[in-house]
């Protein structure tokens, strides 16, 4: 009987896997690589926040569904045989949702210190992308201001570094005050969210969303999707340029976090996403295509950044690479020139 049950548990597992290489292009194979202590609670993390992400994601459903799912999705966690299958069949990971079950079996299997830390996430993510579903922080569809644009990338990003480095400690692979930096943890997911955000510009637009903050935006058209207009485009490449100044601040903090890390394992998982980032930057800036269509670094480039991720002296070199063609990409004649400028040199002085 007990050996029933541990096949029943493999193949769940395996199962879980297998949503991962799924629903993740970029983190199946670094989460893989993981430490056996933290590789399952990471991946389960994932799945969650996958499964939280794809009801957000999800324009088919209806707010009256929708608000609730989000509020409560800490709490569905715990429910076991618990799945959805009235999510829109077009979305891409609907298959995640339609047996969630497997991933709650999973998510229950973990020690309770790491389901601590996914339910607590959980909890603040689904609440604050209620928040802004329901429409607050926004004025029209836009977000408002970048002070509400900083607070979304906080609950949909922000808290999974918080709770990222809270596993990290809670394992003993890293310190603990890993966990203790909150705006170190905090900035580590605004800057993938952020450029995630720039890049994926025109995806957003055509599925009805406005992440880009109307305080920055509203500097250069009168209409969000108007940066889009050929008549516009040199206030719409001025306008990327201040979405990248914006990102840029974060980045001192991105280096010092992951110069704290012991583990390699933890260094690659955290690292290469960063470094993925900054190459997308770089690919982002002064570039009119994401106001068009999705643009990505090459499959060359991304595998030569992957296996360089490695240690701290790499990381470090690769992102003064990249901050390098931001800076040969910037155009005195940019309403951002000089801050850019002065951003970069500030990062200069850090590194
Ligand atoms: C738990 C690994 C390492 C301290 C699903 C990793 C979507 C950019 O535009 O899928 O929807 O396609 O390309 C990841 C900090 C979160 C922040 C956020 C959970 C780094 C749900 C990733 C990932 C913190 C909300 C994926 C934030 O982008 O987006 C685990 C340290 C999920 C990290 C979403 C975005 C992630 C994102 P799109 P992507
Ligand atoms: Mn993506
Ligand atoms: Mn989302
Ligand atoms: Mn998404
Ligand atoms: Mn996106
Ligand atoms: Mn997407």
């Amino acid at each position: 009987l007990n050996h029933q049950k541990t096949m029943a548990n493999d193949e769940q597992k395996k199962k879980c896997y297998q949503f991962l290489d799924m629903t993740s292009r970029s983190f199946a194979a670094v989460i893989q690589e993981l430490d056996d202590e933290l590789r399952d609670a990471i991946c389960i993390f994932y799945l969650v926040l996958r499964g939280l992400d794809t009801v957000e994601d999800d324009m088919t459903i209806s707010l009256e569904k929708k608000l609730p799912l989000l509020r409560s999705f800490d709490k569905i966690i715990y429910q076991r045989g618990w799945n959805f299958n009235e999510n829109g069949p077009n979305e891409k990971d609907r298959e995640l949702l339609v047996q969630f079950d497997v991933v709650i079996e999973e998510f229950l299997r973990l020690k309770p210190g790491y389901q601590r830390v996914i339910s607590d996430i959980t909890e603040k993510m689904g609440k604050g992308m209620a928040d802004y579903a329901a429409g607050e922080h926004r004025e029209n569809t836009s977000v408002a201001t970048i002070k509400d644009f900083d607070l979304y990338c906080h609950y949909v990003a922000g808290l999974v570094g918080y709770g990222l480095s809270d596993i990290f400690a809670e394992s003993g692979l890293e310190d603990k005050s890993i966990a203790k930096d909150k705006v170190k943890a905090n900035n580590m997911g605004l800057f993938l969210q952020k450029t995630n955000i720039i890049r994926d510009y025109r995806e957003d637009l055509d599925d009805g969303r406005q992440f880009w903050p109307r305080e920055i935006w509203a500097n250069y058209v009168t209409e969000f999707k108007d940066l889009t207009l050929p008549s516009n485009s040199e206030k719409a490449r001025h306008c990327s340029s201040a979405m990248v100044l914006n990102v840029l601040h974060v980045v001192p903090d991105v280096l010092s976090y992951l110069s704290n890390l012991h583990n390699q394992s933890v260094f690659n998982f955290c690292a290469i996403p960063q470094v993925m980032a900054i190459a997308t930057l770089a690919l982002v800036f002064n570039n009119l295509d994401i106001y068009h269509k999705n643009i990505k670094i090459r499959k060359g480039e991304a595998v030569r950044l992957i296996s360089a991720s490695t240690n701290m002296d790499n990381v470090v070199e690769i992102f003064r690479e990249y901050l390098k063609v931001i800076s040969q990409k910037n155009d005195p004649l940019d309403p951002n020139f000089l801050e850019i400028s002065m951003a970069l040199g500030k990062i200069e002085q850090w590194i």
